[in-house]
């Protein structure tokens, strides 16, 4: 190795200002100062997130003087947690598993959809006030139009009806999908979540919804055959478990029906290759983590996220 003598020193620094600023002429850098703002992730585990990387890449691409860091709350009070982020000034936040529901109690409002949902993956904070959101079903419905298909107006068939399929159902029914089947098993306790979740959304929008019993798998090729879009909502399929498939048969899948899957590892779950090979548009749900995101950042910055450098970046 090479000995530096303390009067290199300087030398060095002027190397790297200068290699800094050669940077600097070709994009913007991120600088945290004395007046940047918080924004963050909360939830356990949080190290995999890539929504540190999408948020910090567009407030420098802005040139936004804010910073968004994952922190796991295992072991924490999750109370604590937010009243604290409230306090030292963080402009909102999201929330991942396994807190979504559980943080809603510390909320003194909740958007209709966080209150049809009963779920929260974004915070907003203003004047001291916390706001509950929800933006996964957001960045499913713009994923949906973002693949190229309207379904407005149309029916969807959606399998399981835990917190991604509730949040997923309950922006498409806010957006004017005319109907949803839910296929969820019927445990008792899920079920009858099920039940209270299609009784708030029949409530507060026009769409027909019914909760069927996930072995009911005639009514199922029979939903799906009227359905414009199959949306898998459940676990099934994602690895290590690769090898399941949450549909008895590929003959359920018909061409020209929009099938989503949003577990994205895999990226090709049995399904998805299933609904490639019956001729079924098909994607998965990487792009609606892409827009959640963004919608949470709209919610807190009140600009666009430049999604397509994101996208580039990072999916
Ligand atoms: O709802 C999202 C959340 O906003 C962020 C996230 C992540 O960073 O992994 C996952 C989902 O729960």
């Amino acid at each position: 190795y090479k000995t530096v003598h303390i009067y290199q020193i300087p030398i060095i620094i002027i190397e790297k200002l200068e290699k800094y600023e050669i940077q600097k002429g070709r994009e913007k850098i991120m600088e945290i100062t004395g007046k940047t703002t918080l924004t963050g992730l909360i939830g356990s585990p949080v190290a995999h997130s890539i929504s540190p990387q999408m948020h910090n890449e567009a407030f420098r691409q802005l040139g936004l003087d804010y910073v968004y860091l994952a922190f796991d709350l295992a072991g924490s009070d999750l109370g604590t947690a937010v009243r604290g982020l409230r306090d030292i000034g963080a402009k909102g936040f999201n929330v991942t598993m396994p807190y979504k529901v559980h943080v809603l109690e510390y909320m003194d409002e909740l958007t209709p959809a966080a209150k049809i949902a009963q779920a929260c993956n974004t915070v907003i904070i203003k004047d001291g006030k916390l706001t509950g959101h929800t933006t996964d079903g957001i960045g499913f419905m713009s994923s949906v139009s973002d693949a190229g298909h309207d379904i407005i107006g149309k029916k969807m068939t959606v399998l399981g009806c835990g917190g991604a399929a509730t949040a997923i159902c309950t922006q498409a029914a806010l957006d004017g999908v005319s109907d949803i089947d839910i296929f969820q098993l019927k445990l008792p306790e899920e079920f009858d979540r099920a039940l209270a979740f299609a009784d708030r959304v029949r409530e507060h929008t026009s769409c027909n919804i019914h909760i069927y019993d996930f072995a009911d798998t005639e009514q199922m090729r029979k939903s799906i055959s009227e359905s414009a879009i199959l949306t898998n909502a459940t676990n099934v399929g994602m690895a290590p478990h690769d090898d399941q498939c949450p549909i008895p048969d590929a003959s359920m899948l018909l061409p020209g029906l929009i099938v989503c899957d949003i577990i994205y590892n895999p990226r090709k779950t049995k399904l998805y290759q299933m609904a490639e090979a019956a001729g079924c548009s098909v994607f998965n749900g990487l792009y609606m983590l892409l827009f959640q995101g963004a919608a949470s950042f709209e919610c807190w910055i009140g600009q666009k996220m430049p999604v397509d450098i994101i996208r580039q970046k990072f999916f």
